[in-house]
């Protein structure tokens, strides 16, 4: 009798453990569900301009934006294929976790909370950051050393929260914390003059300084108080997926380390460079098969969305109203004295 109640039980669980994993199996298989379904889902943040920002004919792009379009030329063949779901701070992890969205790719900070203890999984850093200050020139405030009793804007569900308050506790300044769940809201209220400083990753300060009423009255303080590397966040236990987002990352930058761009990629086709030959996909690579992909997965991606350099060009470098200096930053390549370095395509 006895065994036969283990045997049901046995059976029952067996039976529940299929259902419960058949039930989930979107969110467990997610390569094989964006194929089916012929979109990446993308969650992106409600309005960072260079990294995620929608247009008035509601076009995204950004740097940020540029990782769901390199998944999308890699699976779907096309970098449009994409839809995109906006989301403040406090909501990104829950709509990545309950599969509203499977890549999030939003100036999201790579931490061991997060990568170890939510159940997702950083794949790379496609921005390396760190948390800084803005004020108003006319405060007369030139270091990080001059915001004792301040009252400081900032976001919720930011580790800029959490750095705040380690930098004023360290500190043993006084301060006021302003938050707000919505970007928009916590520039809003900088900007009217109900906080002396803003606090945010120095990218977003960059970023958020286009949206003020008058960009020159404010500067961004030279120190910076933390390390933020930024990068694509997916579901953990899904491995299959978690390599397609990162592999389409590291293409990107080992693209650029080898010379080869969006513009000069068909050129490349006959080189006799067999780095150079994986990379864009040449005769005979055979990339794609690990990654359950195509061998043209990572030209699409150059030919399509660019190197890693054309779209830090394009979205945050000089000639654009961000303007963040490449050069002498952790986001120069390795070659260069920078932090980016992606393992090898091979
Ligand atoms: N990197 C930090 C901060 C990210 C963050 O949410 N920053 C705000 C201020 S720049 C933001 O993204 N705002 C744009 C938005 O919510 O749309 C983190 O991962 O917690």
């Amino acid at each position: 009798m006895k065994k036969a109640i283990k045997l049901i039980c046995g059976l029952s669980l067996f039976a529940f453990l299929l259902t419960s994993c058949g039930g989930d199996s979107a969110k467990n298989n997610t390569l094989e569900a964006t194929k089916k379904q012929g979109f990446v889902k993308c969650g992106v943040s409600q309005g960072l301009p260079g990294f995620s920002n929608a247009d008035e004919a509601g076009k995204w792009t950004g740097l940020d934006v540029d990782v769901c379009r390199a998944v999308a030329a890699a699976v779907l063949g096309d970098s449009s294929k994409v839809k995109y779901t906006p989301l403040s701070a406090k909501e990104r992890f829950t709509a990545l976790q309950a599969g509203d969205i499977d890549v999030l790719s939003r100036n999201t900070t790579w931490t061991l909370e997060r990568d170890a203890g939510i159940g997702l999984t950083f794949v790379g850093v496609n921005f390396y950051d760190g948390q800084g200050f803005m004020v108003r020139k006319s405060s007369g405030i030139t270091s990080v050393n001059g915001l004792n009793n301040t009252k400081v804007c900032t976001n919720t569900g930011t580790t800029t929260e959490l750095n705040m308050r380690d930098f004023f506790k360290s500190k043993g300044f006084k301060y006021e914390p302003v938050v707000f769940e919505k970007a928009d809201e916590v520039v809003a209220a900088y900007d009217s003059g109900r906080c002396d400083t803003y606090t945010t990753d120095k990218s977003g300060l960059a970023a958020q300084r286009t949206k003020m009423k008058n960009p020159d009255e404010h500067v961004v303080l030279p120190e910076t108080i933390s390390k933020e590397p930024l990068g694509p966040v997916v579901r953990e236990g899904d491995s299959a997926w978690e390599d397609v987002v990162r592999w389409s990352l590291n293409v990107m930058i080992e693209a650029e380390e080898y010379g080869v761009t969006s513009k000069n990629i068909d050129n490349m086709m006959s080189t006799e460079n067999p780095a150079i030959q994986r990379i864009i996909g040449a005769e005979g690579s055979k990339t794609g098969a690990g990654l359950g992909l195509d061998n043209k997965w990572s030209y699409r991606i150059i030919k399509q969305v660019g190197n890693y350099g054309e779209l830090y060009e394009k979205h945050v470098g000089a000639n654009t109203p961000i303007a963040l200096p490449r050069k002498g930053s952790a986001n120069a390549s390795w070659r260069n004295g920078g932090a980016l370095y992606a393992p090898p395509v091979r």
